[in-house]
């Protein structure tokens, strides 16, 4: 049992981990950058300790200020949220070395997910459906017009090291993929400091369907169901819901094992994520592994009333899972509130909030660190809280949706609240019938 867990994160995350932890009784340690003195997460935890300047660099992601930290606190474990050095598999294995439960997985389980020609290959052997394309690495251009030839344009070009859409080329037809093959590989060089570059099949319009997955140290793995998370807009997602709109018991039956089988086959520890591509026949494509609780955990904990974090921190101490899988009862929406003007191509709006009116009444949850006073600092993500609402029915879910954003009241800075609420309004993402593409054509009003 732990008894005190430091959370190397700042914001909603770190609030809703030190929220389950005073449920469970284990005491929280908040690391803070100076520009977060403020922060809610400072004032919730137990015991905070400043690490460092306002750059990331300086604060959240510098590991010998975290672990100097955890080692003057007496802290037994690390939760590292998302983000930051959540997927980073050098600092969970220096927490190993230091005898402090890093809550996740193993470095070796995020270095298996974390190179995506590696991953792929894993998924392959495991028997778990990917896109169709090239075995390995590109070794030069010739090879990359061969197999596209091959395979039939369009074809994309991913980075192994990237993931979350970095460094990704979509080439149309032959005469684009000199260009696209040098600017991938320097785009994926500067990015990653790795080059390597590999080729699928292009899907068009696909969906993006992830099943939550947990594991725990003695083999067993379940799935919890899927998110929708097609609503997109430059790779960030701005909205995600459980069920799927497009999701079928059937569907649901094969993309859950294949994501058991994805899992299975690192053993994996701790809750995590299986994304895939769906395309319009129903076909599943694995694309990559969250290796991390993620920002939108919310909505499966709606559907199948279940603390992720609790169940994390659980498999973190090592208690088993019951092994069983779980299915969505009713649905929910999640509507990421950013610190951004929709108006303004979505651009980031810091500041001070300086009148906050947040909704409530049946149906609406509300995950947040933002309050009345608080200044929003330029420096990190512009994520300011996450609405969520939960109904029986996806119609009833989207009304309730709809009357908690017009209830929202942030004023002092610009947020995404006027988008959600067309959105709630539009009759395509109304009827469920959306892709990955749906943003590019959503003119806001
Ligand atoms: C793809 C794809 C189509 N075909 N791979 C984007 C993020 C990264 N994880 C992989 N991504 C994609 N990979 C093949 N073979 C389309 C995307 C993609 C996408 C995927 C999910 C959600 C939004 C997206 C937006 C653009 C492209």
């Amino acid at each position: 049992m732990f008894k005190k867990v430091l959370i190397a994160n700042r914001g909603e995350i770190a609030l809703r981990v030190i929220r389950t932890c005073r449920e469970m009784g284990i005491k929280t340690v908040a690391v803070y950058s100076t520009a977060d003195r403020d922060s809610l997460h400072v004032k919730f935890a137990d015991e905070a300790v400043c690490i460092g300047k306002p750059q990331s660099s300086d604060s959240y992601l510098n590991i010998p200020h975290l672990m100097s930290a955890a080692e003057i606190t007496n802290a037994d474990a690390i939760h590292p949220g998302y983000g930051f050095l959540a997927e980073n598999a050098k600092f969970a294995q220096i927490c190993a070395d230091h005898q402090i439960k890093f809550i996740g997985p193993t470095p070796d389980m995020i270095n298996a997910m974390g190179d995506k020609i590696t991953a792929k290959e894993t998924m392959i052997k495991a028997g778990v459906p990917v896109v169709p394309g090239g075995e390995g690495l590109l070794q030069s251009l010739d090879e990359a017009n061969g197999l596209a030839k091959g395979m039939g344009y369009p074809v994309i070009l991913k980075a192994t090291a990237g993931g979350g859409g970095k460094g990704m080329r979509i080439v149309w037809e032959e005469a684009e993929m000199e260009r696209a093959y040098n600017t991938a590989k320097a785009e994926a060089g500067a990015a990653f400091k790795n080059d390597g570059i590999y080729m699928e099949k292009f899907v068009e319009e696909p969906r993006h369907i992830e099943i939550q997955v947990a594991g725990d140290q003695y083999g067993s793995v379940c799935h919890l169901s899927e998110r929708d998370c097609s609503i997109q807009r430059r790779h960030q997602k701005l909205v995600e819901e459980s069920p799927s709109p497009f999701m079928t018991d059937e569907l649901r039956q094969k993309m859950g094992d294949a994501a058991k089988k994805a899992a299975g086959a690192i053993n994996y520890e701790s809750v995590g994520t299986i994304e895939f591509l769906v395309d319009k026949h129903r076909n599943f494509y694995f694309m990559e592994m969250n290796t991390r609780i993620q920002v939108e955990h919310c909505v499966t904990e709606e559907v199948i009333n279940f603390d992720l974090i609790k169940e994390q921190l659980k498999i973190a101490m090592g208690e088993k899972i019951s092994g069983k899988d779980y299915y969505p009862q009713g649905h929910a929406i999640e509507c990421r509130i950013n610190a951004e003007d929709p108006y303004n191509d979505f651009r980031p709006s810091p500041g001070r909030i300086s009148v906050l009116h947040q909704p409530g009444g049946h149906g609406v949850r509300v995950d947040s660190h933002a309050y009345a006073g608080y200044v929003i600092p330029p420096f990190y993500d512009s994520m300011i809280g996450k609405l969520i609402t939960i109904a029986r029915t996806r119609d009833e879910a989207i009304g309730t949706m709809y009357r908690a954003l017009s209830e929202y009241v942030i004023e002092g800075i610009k947020t995404t609240i006027p988008f959600h609420l067309q959105l709630m309004q539009d009759e395509r993402f109304r009827s469920g019938d959306f892709n990955t593409k749906f943003l590019e054509g959503f003119v806001l009003r």
